[in-house]
């Protein structure tokens, strides 16, 4: 039995060798999952589950279907990139949203897992977006704007983000290490597993005398036409890191 963890694919039609990794591991090595958690960043942006001109929408959900009738269950944590995954595509893709932070069991090991943006505390003005971002009444505003509208407001973010990011030092766009440790306590010291950060590693965290495990994923790059994944595995009883290609 085998239970996979990805995050930041940052898919979009832009980076089509990328998204040739993914539809091969979805017909390949993720079959051998009894469950395929996806923890956030799996598109590069989400406008809207009524984006149904993105060529990316209705075949990835296909495909993430198709995957499902094999008896794979499939979860889904929104990311910073694509929080705005609502129950219509849950359902084209048949997969189940799950809250941020949800707490799983991997055999008798619990297990916390987060995007990994939250955690990064040392950005202010990055938790002041995200604050304002994930209000309901914020969200229920943007997306009844035209989808043409609410992709410019994205470019328009995108930018600013980027500028934003030009003058940000690496730690500060790290996890900082006291919202890790509050995160552990609050849930019991679990094992943790988070994206975002893409800073791939597999750290030990002494929070109160308890040594947790903390996995990093790693994102998925295209690079001058060359794409390269990672899936993080269980399998009898111990986590380690696949390579796609
Ligand atoms: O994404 P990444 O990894 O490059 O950078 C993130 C942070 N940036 C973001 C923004 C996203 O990239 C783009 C958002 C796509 C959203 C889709 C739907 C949006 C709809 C909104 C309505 C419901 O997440 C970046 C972090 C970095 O991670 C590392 O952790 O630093 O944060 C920033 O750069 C944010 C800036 O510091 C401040 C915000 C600039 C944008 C201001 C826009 C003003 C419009 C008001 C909207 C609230
Ligand atoms: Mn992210």
């Amino acid at each position: 039995m085998q239970v996979h963890f990805i995050s930041d694919l940052h898919l979009t039609v832009d980076r089509p060798a990328l998204t040739a990794v993914f539809e091969r591991y979805l017909v390949g090595p993720a079959r051998n999952a009894e469950s395929l958690y996806i923890l956030g960043d799996l598109y590069e942006y989400w406008a809207g589950d009524d984006d149904q001109d993105d060529p990316l929408n209705s075949s990835l959900a296909q495909q993430l279907a198709a995957l499902a009738e094999g008896g794979t269950r499939i979860y889904f944590m929104p990311g910073n990139r694509d929080f705005l995954i609502g129950a219509d595509f849950a359902r084209r893709a048949r997969l189940e949203i799950l809250p941020e932070p949800s707490l799983i069991h991997l055999g008798a090991q619990p297990v916390l897992l987060c995007h990994g943006d939250s955690l990064c505390t040392d950005d202010v003005a990055y938790q002041a977006f995200r604050a304002q971002v994930r209000m309901p009444a914020y969200q229920a505003q943007f997306l009844s704007q035209p989808l043409v509208a609410r992709k410019h407001f994205i470019a328009g973010i995108r930018e600013k983000s980027e500028a934003a990011k030009a003058g940000k030092s690496a730690e500060i766009m790290d996890a900082n290490d006291g919202a890790i440790a509050a995160l552990l306590r609050e849930y019991g010291y679990p094992c943790l597993i988070h994206g975002h950060t893409h800073r791939p590693a597999h750290h030990q965290v002494e929070v109160d005398g308890h040594t947790c495990e903390r996995w990093v994923l790693a994102d998925w790059r295209e690079e001058a036409g060359k794409a390269n994944g990672e899936v993080l595995v269980w399998a009898d009883g111990t986590l380690s890191r696949q390579p796609l290609e």
